[in-house]
């Protein structure tokens, strides 16, 4: 029996930045912080995602900064979840595409479906859902927006939080000097790990807008379930100054805090890797979240960082789960 075509959407890669897109999909109107890395990276998603797009929303301060008093900054539509549900949510609304158009109620295209979680919404409160429907291989396009905290109810620790950083329930004091003694979660491997019918995975930053673009055109293109990890920093809950949101991205990039890859077909690929890796010291001294450490914590860090910089020059050896039928 032939497949029904669904008439995905394949959206070229975008050349250069005279070539981006000029509607904005997420525009005035909402009331997150100043210098807000989530809502930055937000506005570059819609952008990248066109018009034919459905947003889910799991609560999170890029569901109650942006939808405040009926004001919202959608130009497409978008559905608010609960933080623990994002990804079944989107499974619900893909299925529902898919009857409709077999039934011929609905002609195409079949609709951009992206869930735009938080790292709590993503692999902590938000993980069941994402992860089943990953598994279950549903057309869906999960983003993980990384502020490194449970942002919105004044910023607690999550697992994407980083070791040493203080929160207001990883408060450093005398008996734990450091805050945080927990290293974060791998999120990428996570879903790499665990999904066979997961297409396409890759990490980006705010401070990196077309290969974020461009992440986000081939996640859309691939006929099953993708996955984006973003670092969005929060100038609230990291103590920085709001001006320097797109600098603490990059400096995450140049200390190796932070890497930029891609995984497709069982593959890595390593973009933006710095000759010479600054010290993540570099990083760290313009977060307030930081500024209790001592250099034990900072040396214990730089040896964290070096492990994983070990990774970029010899590909995670995680496998993907095999390929079953799907
Ligand atoms: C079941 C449930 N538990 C707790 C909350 C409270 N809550 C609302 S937003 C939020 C933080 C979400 O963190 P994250 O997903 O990282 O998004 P961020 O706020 O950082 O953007 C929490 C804990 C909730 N809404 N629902
Ligand atoms: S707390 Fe952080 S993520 Fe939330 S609106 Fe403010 S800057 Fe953005
Ligand atoms: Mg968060």
């Amino acid at each position: 029996m032939q497949a029904f075509d669904y008439k995905y959407q394949q959206l070229e890669p975008v050349k250069s930045f005279k070539r981006v897109p000029g509607p904005e999909m997420y525009v005035p109107g909402h009331r997150t912080c100043a210098g807000c890395g989530p809502a930055l990276n937000y506005r570059l998603v819609a952008k990248a995602a066109g018009k034919d797009t459905i947003f889910i929303g799991p609560t999170g301060c890029m569901y109650v900064a942006n939808a405040s008093y009926l004001c919202t900054p959608y130009a497409v539509s978008w559905i608010h979840a609960q933080i623990t549900n994002g990804g079944a949510v989107a499974s619900g609304i893909e299925a529902a595409f898919k009857i409709a158009m077999r039934k011929g109620r609905h002609a195409g295209p079949f609709p951009n479906i992206i869930v735009m979680a938080g790292d709590g919404g993503t692999v902590d409160i938000g993980l069941q859902a994402m992860s089943a429907m990953m598994y279950r291989n549903h057309k869906v396009l999960f983003i993980c927006y990384d502020n490194e905290s449970y942002a919105n109810t004044g910023v607690q620790t999550s697992p994407m939080t980083p070791y040493g950083a203080a929160t207001t329930f990883t408060p450093p004091g005398k008996e734990i000097p450091e805050g945080k003694t927990l290293f974060p979660k791998n999120a990428p491997q996570l879903v790499i790990g665990g999904h066979p019918a997961v297409k396409y995975v890759a990490t980006t930053t705010i401070a990196h807008p077309l290969d974020l673009m461009n992440k986000v055109r081939k996640a859309l293109s691939q006929p099953g379930p993708t996955f984006l990890h973003m670092l969005c920093p929060c100038p609230k809950g990291w103590l920085f100054d709001e001006k320097m949101t797109r600098e603490m991205a990059r400096l995450a990039v140049e200390t190796g805090m932070w890497s930029m890859y891609e995984w497709e077909n069982g593959t890595y690929k390593y973009t933006n890797v710095p000759k010479k890796y600054k010290p993540v010291g570099e990083y760290m001294k313009h977060q307030g979240r930081f500024a209790h450490l001592k250099p034990e914590h900072i040396a214990k860090m730089q040896a964290f960082v070096d492990e994983k910089i070990k990774q970029v020059q010899r590909p995670i050896p995680v496998a993907a789960a095999v390929p079953g039928k799907q």
